[in-house]
């Protein structure tokens, strides 16, 4: 086991041309840096040792481009990605920044913006497959409201599953081997974003036509700005076989929302969700979906990109640590004891297990006296990560 801590392809290290990009706009604040093109961010990315690189369709082509000027920017782009070894796993399209997306895009209540947002997903799912992709994320941006007399949220949930049954099955008939993960967010831009969470995406995503096409793409952040546990989120998806991409980045719940460097706030959730990602062999890409602090410069950059990394590889090897301590897996063992003496809770229904169950006697105090240890266990863990053990 290798510890130092070095980004290698192997590791699906990728970021949004947005994150490194960001020039560091707030809603207070004008930028505080230049603009990186496309093609020096892939070379900024090589150069920290990322695997690949994600877009929206307009970070790479602006929106009023001529097919001529999007033609001539894909193949700029393109040599880069030669040029590095870079790979696009993921491709999204912008349907937020644009002023026609101000009530949403596939909920809007307008149907001209409903079908300019269909078409314009369509053109950025061509220039995903264009580039590789086989991951196409939808992140709503503006799907919701800020009062409710504006839409029918049964509606909108209706008009959400409109859209993505015609993209399945756009992406079906054009023969494109794409998956699409779904991203949650509570609030922010709009007051209330419909679908806020990955609980309810998985729900929804069991009314489409085309259920098997369709996972999730959970952001850290997005579930800790609902007070959510992320992991848990993690866990869900993974166990319904939809865990298809994942956003990593880092929130200080109850804040705006703000997209830190992975692992920089919540060291501890953090850990457990990169032991839950080795431990099951989650495979896909590990994207940060972060930017660095609006008091960086370009150095910044790189030093927020290299630590969102360097954070995860050590905390793989803290999890490799966790899973190989004699005394916390002794403690792991004694917590989870096997079942004896009574009948199993986890086997199937039979009317005589019924019976069994109903027919035995619990000495309810004895088990309620047992000390269970998770006091001694939390704090091997914190001893772990602060390097004491
Ligand atoms: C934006 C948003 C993210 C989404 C991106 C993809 S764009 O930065 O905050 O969570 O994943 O649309
Ligand atoms: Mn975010
Ligand atoms: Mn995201």
């Amino acid at each position: 086991m290798s510890t130092s801590y070095e980004p290698r392809p192997e590791h699906k290290f990728t970021f949004g041309l947005w994150t490194v990009g960001n020039v560091g706009r707030d809603p207070f604040g004008e930028p505080v840096r230049p603009p990186i093109s496309p093609v020096e961010i892939v070379h900024l990315l090589a150069e920290v040792g990322a695997y690949g690189v994600n877009l929206h369709d307009n970070d790479l082509v602006p929106i009023d481009a001529t097919p001529a000027e999007r033609d001539r920017i894909v193949r700029d782009f393109k040599r880069a990605l030669e040029e590095t070894g870079l790979k696009v796993p993921m491709a999204t399209t912008n349907l937020f920044t644009d002023p026609v997306f101000k009530d949403g895009a596939f909920t809007s209540n307008d149907p001209a913006v409903r079908a300019y947002a269909l078409q314009k997903t369509m053109q950025a799912m061509d220039l995903g497959v264009e580039l590789g992709a086989e991951t196409y994320v939808f992140w709503g941006g503006r799907e919701g409201t800020e009062s409710d007399a504006t839409k029918n949220p049964v509606e909108a949930i209706k008009r959400m599953r409109e859209a993505l049954n015609f993209l399945c099955a756009y992406a079906l008939d054009q023969g494109y081997a794409l998956k699409f993960a779904l991203e949650a967010k509570p609030n922010e831009p709009r007051g209330d974003i419909y679908l806020p969470t990955t609980g309810a995406m998985l729900g929804f995503i069991e009314t489409l036509d085309h259920p098997e096409m369709v996972g999730v793409n959970p952001e850290v952040a997005h579930e800790q700005m609902a007070g959510l546990n992320f992991l848990h989120a993690v866990a869900q998806a993974w166990d319904a076989g939809k865990l298809f991409h994942i956003d990593l980045n880092d929130q200080n719940p109850g804040r705006y929302d703000q997209d830190f460097r992975f692992a920089s706030h919540l060291w501890k959730q953090a850990f457990f969700l990169v032991k839950f990602l080795e431990d099951v062999g989650y495979e896909g890409p590990r994207h940060y979906d972060a930017h660095a602090y609006r008091t960086e410069d370009l150095d910044g950059v790189k030093d927020f990109a290299r630590g969102c990394m360097r954070s995860y590889l050590i905390l793989k090897e803290k999890a490799r640590q966790f899973n190989e301590d004699p005394e916390i897996q002794a403690l792991l063992a004694e917590i989870n004891p096997p079942v004896q003496g009574i009948p199993d809770p986890g086997a199937p229904y039979t009317r005589a297990h019924a019976e069994a169950l109903k027919a035995h006697a619990f000495d309810r105090r004895a088990i309620a006296a047992r000390g269970l240890a998770y006091e001694r266990l939390d704090q091997l863990v914190f001893d772990l990560l602060m390097g004491v053990r």
